[in-house]
């Protein structure tokens, strides 16, 4: 499944595929382009299959009903949806265009990367564990970015070897969804990954 978001601020694509012989995807994302920010979320429910997809789905509809709001106060309603589920990992990214800035808030083992033309990796840290409606610290983060940064956020189904080079020798989303397409045949894990420019 592939889906795009595109304005004059950023173009992004999301890829995802269930594991190998399962109906139903354990991942689950949502993003969004407004006209003042971009928003996307990436959850990977534990376990596989139905019940994995409780927990992820619950997330990406929390945050597509809160969008508009803060990451600190998005992470935190993740974590109270996923009471009384089994839990999930979650990373929230939020870009704003006009100041230039971008937060991130993640729990568990979902990676994110940016590169900025001038040559520059972001990678913000995560919080070990997942979200599962319990108490939970949250770390959010804020950061500059430039024109031209390219983003990758993508859950643990997609193993990449070579992720730097990936955002910095290709040039367009296209480009490395096509250089991706071989690493997301194994389908040894539900994968998802969203890869997007800011301009
Ligand atoms: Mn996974």
């Amino acid at each position: 499944m592939i889906e795009i978001e595109t304005n004059n601020y950023v173009h992004a694509l999301a890829y995802q595929v269930q594991k190998e012989g399962k109906l139903v995807c354990g991942d689950s994302f949502f993003m969004k382009a407004t006209a003042e920010y971009f928003i996307c979320a990436v959850a990977d429910g534990l376990g596989s299959g139905e019940r994995a997809n409780d927990s992820s789905s619950a997330i990406s509809e929390v945050v597509e009903r809160y969008h508009h709001e803060e990451v600190d106060h998005l992470i935190d309603r993740c974590n109270h949806v996923l009471k009384d589920k089994r839990g999930a990992t979650v990373s929230v990214f939020k870009v704003n265009y006009e100041k230039r800035e971008f937060t991130y808030s993640s729990v568990g083992n979902i990676r994110f990367v940016l590169y900025s033309p001038s040559g520059k990796f972001i990678y913000p840290l995560p919080i070990l564990g997942y979200l599962s409606g319990k108490p939970q610290k949250y770390r959010t983060d804020t950061f500059p970015y430039e024109r031209g940064s390219r983003f990758m956020i993508h859950t643990d189904g997609l193993v990449l070897p070579a992720i730097k080079s990936l955002l910095r020798d290709h040039g367009s989303v296209e480009e490395i969804s096509n250089h991706l397409e071989s690493y997301t045949k194994l389908r040894i894990d539900d994968l998802t990954y969203i890869v997007g420019q800011l301009s």
